[in-house]
Order: structure tokens, then C-alpha cells, then sequence
């Protein structure tokens, strides 16, 4: 399991080693997992999604992991996720259950040259690695650059913000791949979810605006009890509410524009720790990190197979 240089779900895995691993993945489990390339990047690294599932026709979860660059844990997740649902199919029921019944679309990594810059030049880089004319700064925040609320003052059009927005509402090869891909599955795609770090939240809409969406009790009660699931295991504290009110107000987030798209159940995670470690969350809390989300993400799953 965790040899060295080898890719490990215990260990932060480069670039190289996740696209290894998306090969992977589908040969060892060929009836369950496909590979998809949505596009590619900035520098031409693919952008490939991993559809997990036994059936085409019925109901899908996008996931994305890695939208910033510097949050390791995020792309562990994903890489834990896809995992756990192969390797329990079968043997769990409820993981069987829900592959049987949907399909899973796994983003493993969202900034691929962003996540590339981060393990070779700048560990805290957060944007993608997109030129900006007539500025020396260089990307995009991925998750301004959606088209929700995008043009609103709360956005920032400095380059050399770390929060940039972009030159336009999807504008960046990265979001116009993953936006054109879901529009084109809109008819399936139920819930979206988004992983993050770090703070400990369980985050949906709105950012750009403090108004509740139609079914803000219903998200609600789901983060609600998806943050109760979190805390069984180690008693990990997070919280959970609107974007704007509980961390801060932002336009041209993913989670936002997906909703506003139609998706009901849109979410995003802010993954730990809260702040001892930060983004350098150490390699021996990814197991646990992984094992505890997990549970909320299985219980969103069921929520959206029934409703
Ligand atoms: N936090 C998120 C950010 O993009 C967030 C918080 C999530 C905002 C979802 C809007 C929508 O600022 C981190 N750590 O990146
Ligand atoms: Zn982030």
C-alpha cells in the first residue's frame, strides 16, 4: 500500500501519479469506471473525470476536487472516493445501492496546472496558471470565474488578486470544460458537490447574494445532518449554512452557478482542519479526513436517490 514513490490514498499524489491512477482505475474495474476527458488546460494538461457507476440512464453526482491549487486534501478525497465506491461494491449495501441506481462523475483534479504549480514552485498558490494581459500577474480564481452574480462588486478584477476573477464569466478553459460538460448532462445531474479546504463547513447557496434559494430549508436539514454524519467517527466540529452568511459573501462560484442551472442539491465542502495546519494539512490525518467526509457524502447520495 504505501511504498515509496508509489501513488498511496495515505499520501499527497502528484499530477503524474493521479493520471497513473485514473488508468488505473479503469482497468481494474472496467464494467464500473470510465475515463473522460472534459477538456484541457491553460498548458495542455487534460481535464479528465472518472464516470463511476453500473447504468446509464439514471440519476448522477458531479464531484470536483482541486479547483485551488494549494488544498492537497481535496484531490485526496476524490482519489479516496472512487476508491471506497469500487472497493465496496458488492460488499457494501448501501455503496452497492447506489451504484446500481446512479452514476457517480468524479473531477479528481479541477486546476491541474495550478495543482502542478503547487508541488513544484509555490506550495500556497491557489489560481490557475492562466497569462493575464496587460498585467504581470498570473490566473484565475476557478471559482470566480463561474456565471453567477459574476459581474457584482463583490468580485475582484485585479490580477494580482488571489481571488481574481477573470477577463469574463468562463472565461478559463478549466470552468468553460467542467460548465459545458454538465450542461450537457443536466438531464441526469442531481447534486454537485465541491471539496475544499480548510474551516470545517458544509457550504450551499447563495455567496453572491444573502437571499435564501427556494429549497433552503431542504439544503438545510441535508448539511444539517451531513455534518452530524461527519462528527460520529472522530467528533470532527463543523459547520454548515448559506456561503454568504456563514463564510463570507462571493460572485462567480461554481456551487451557485449550478444551482442557478437547475441542480437543487449543490454543495461545497471546506475539508480540515481549522487553521493549526491549514493547507499543509499533515499526510497522516488524509485517511481520517477522507473516512469522515465520506459518510456525509454517502448520506447526500442516498438523500438525492430518494428524493
Ligand atoms: N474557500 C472557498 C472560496 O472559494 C467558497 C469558499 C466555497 C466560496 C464555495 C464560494 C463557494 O473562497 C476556499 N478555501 O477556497
Ligand atoms: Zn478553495
Amino acid at each position: 500500500e504505501d511504498i515509496p514513490g508509489r501513488h498511496s490514498y495515505a499520501k499527497y499524489n502528484n499530477w503524474d501519479k493521479i493520471v497513473a491512477w485514473t488508468e488505473k482505475m479503469v482497468n481494474k474495474h472496467p464494467e464500473m469506471v470510465s475515463r473522460i476527458k472534459i477538456g484541457s488546460t491553460v498548458e495542455d494538461n487534460p481535464l479528465y473525470v472518472l464516470k463511476i457507476g453500473k447504468d446509464e440512464r439514471r440519476k448522477a453526482i458531479f464531484m470536483d476536487c482541486g479547483i485551488h491549487a494549494r488544498e492537497w486534501i481535496s484531490p485526496a478525497f476524490c482519489q479516496w472516493f472512487v476508491y471506497q465506491a469500487t472497493k465496496s461494491y458488492g460488499k457494501n449495501k448501501i455503496m452497492t445501492k447506489l451504484l446500481d441506481r446512479m452514476n457517480f462523475y468524479v473531477l479528481p483534479v479541477f486546476n491541474v496546472d495550478g495543482y502542478i504549480w503547487s508541488w513544484t514552485q509555490n506550495r500556497m498558490w491557489r489560481k490557475n496558471r492562466s497569462v493575464n494581459p496587460n498585467s504581470s500577474c498570473i490566473g484565475t480564481d476557478l471559482n470566480r470565474n463561474f456565471d453567477a452574480s459574476w459581474h457584482s462588486s463583490l468580485n475582484n478584477d485585479n490580477p494580482c488578486s488571489n481571488t481574481y476573477r477573470g477577463s469574463s464569466p468562463e472565461s478559463e478553459k478549466e470552468t468553460k470544460a467542467v460548465t459545458d460538460f454538465i450542461r450537457s448532462h443536466l438531464k441526469s445531474i442531481k447534486a454537485y458537490i465541491t471539496f475544499h479546504s480548510y474551516s470545517q463547513m458544509l457550504l450551499f447557496p447563495y455567496g453572491y447574494t444573502k437571499k435564501w434559494p427556494p429549497n433552503h430549508k431542504d439544503l438545510n436539514k441535508v448539511a444539517k445532518i451531513g455534518t452530524d454524519v461527519v462528527s460520529t467517527l472522530y467528533e470532527t466540529s463543523y459547520i454548515y449554512g448559506p456561503i454568504a452568511s456563514t463564510i463570507y459573501p462571493v460572485g462567480g462560484s461554481s456551487i451557485d452557478w449550478a444551482y442557478d442551472l437547475g441542480i437543487k442539491y449543490t454543495f461545497a465542502f471546506e475539508l480540515r482542519d481549522k487553521g493549526k495546519f491549514g493547507f499543509l494539512l499533515p499526510e497522516s490525518l488524509i485517511k481520517p479526513t477522507c473516512k469522515e467526509t465520506m459518510l456525509a457524502v454517502k448520506f447526500i447520495a442516498k438523500y438525492i436517490l430518494k428524493h
